[in-house]
């Protein structure tokens, strides 16, 4: 007599789109894979070329190694700067050590390196909205002088905010932030300083925006939002928060299939699935296929934007090695 598989409950599984790696995060996956074929192993990494675990370890077995900071990194060997930005000191030691140096920082990252020292020039004090400590604002704040850039993180911190001249800002933003918790902070900035010059909107960038409206959309239809990403990574972090927002009662950051949380989810009918900028397909395969196990699934993308952007490599990397 055979027994019986147990009945899988039926669960709709909405998989947002766009999700996952963004033009930035791709094309520095691309730069490491590309100098290791270049260089040969090791090439060094200043942190973390993007949030992921995964998408480092794999880097690792290919002979990366990721360090913190430039002085951990030898004279002769390459040196490549994460995806995040680095401030203007980096380059410029490592130019000092004559250092072969490829930087990844994503070109919407160094757009806004360049407002930055373009109001500078104008003599303008900068306002940057963004996350104390995270790589991307030490970068970005690092392009200016000590004091030229207040960083704010919540509307209560404009309040704060003491100018050199109130007549004389400008405001910049993170590039993977809430657009609707910047949007109130943005205000409060222009309410406090009508003088105060920025972008037409913000610096957030296209992947963010998308990610996060197409978190909005299934929102309704969920009972969970399982956002795959890291706990460093920012971008991944506001998926959850914009899920919750949104009126998703439980939203929950994973890492891998292994993170969730089964017992929270039981009951559920219907789960939204995300990833952050920097999760890469595999994990979002995995986790479809965890609930495959338990579930009589059914899989439903929701669409909200088409991404076409595509960053190219530096020209370094497109030049063939010598003899
Ligand atoms: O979201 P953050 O900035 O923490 O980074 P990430 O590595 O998780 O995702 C890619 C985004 C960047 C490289 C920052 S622009
Ligand atoms: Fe570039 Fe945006 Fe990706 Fe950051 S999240 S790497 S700014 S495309």
């Amino acid at each position: 007599m055979s027994e019986s598989q147990p009945i899988k409950p039926p669960l709709t599984l909405y998989l947002a789109a766009p999700r996952g790696f963004c033009a930035g995060v791709d094309r520095a996956v691309q730069i490491v894979e590309l100098a290791l074929q270049k260089w040969g192993a090791p090439v060094y990494v200043r942190h973390e070329i993007v949030h992921n675990r995964f998408v480092v370890d794999g880097l690792r077995e290919k002979g990366a190694v990721f360090v913190d900071e430039l002085d951990e990194v030898p004279d002769d060997r390459p040196v490549i700067f994460s995806a995040h930005g680095v401030p203007k000191s980096v380059p410029a030691e490592a130019r000092r050590r004559e250092m072969i140096f490829v930087d990844a920082t994503c070109p919407l990252v160094s757009k806004v390196h360049v407002e930055a020292e373009r109001h500078h020039a104008e003599g303008l004090q900068m306002v940057m909205v963004g996350h104390a400590g995270h790589p991307e604002v030490l970068g970005t704040m690092g392009q200016l002088p000590a004091g030229e850039v207040i960083l704010v993180e919540t509307v209560e911190d404009v309040a704060r905010v003491t100018p050199r001249d109130s007549e004389r800002l400008a405001w910049i933003t993170q590039t993977t932030l809430s657009v609707d918790d910047t949007a109130e902070i943005v205000a409060a900035l222009q309410a406090r300083f009508p003088a105060i010059v920025g972008p037409a909107k913000d610096d957030i960038c296209y992947a963010t925006t998308n990610r996060q409206a197409a978190v909005k959309a299934i929102a309704p239809k969920i009972d969970a939002l399982l956002v795959i990403g890291a706990p460093n990574s920012s971008n991944s972090r506001r998926l959850v928060e914009v899920g919750r927002s949104a009126g998703c009662a439980y939203a929950q950051l994973v890492m891998r299939a292994a993170d969730i949380d089964w017992r929270a989810l039981e009951g559920i009918r219907s789960v939204g699935v995300t990833a952050g900028a920097s999760a890469p397909e595999v994990l979002v395969d995995e986790v479809i296929a965890a609930f495959a196990g338990r579930y009589e699934l059914t899989v439903e993308l929701v669409e909200t934007a088409r991404e076409r952007v595509e960053f190219k490599v530096p020209r370094i990397l497109r030049e063939p090695a010598p003899g």
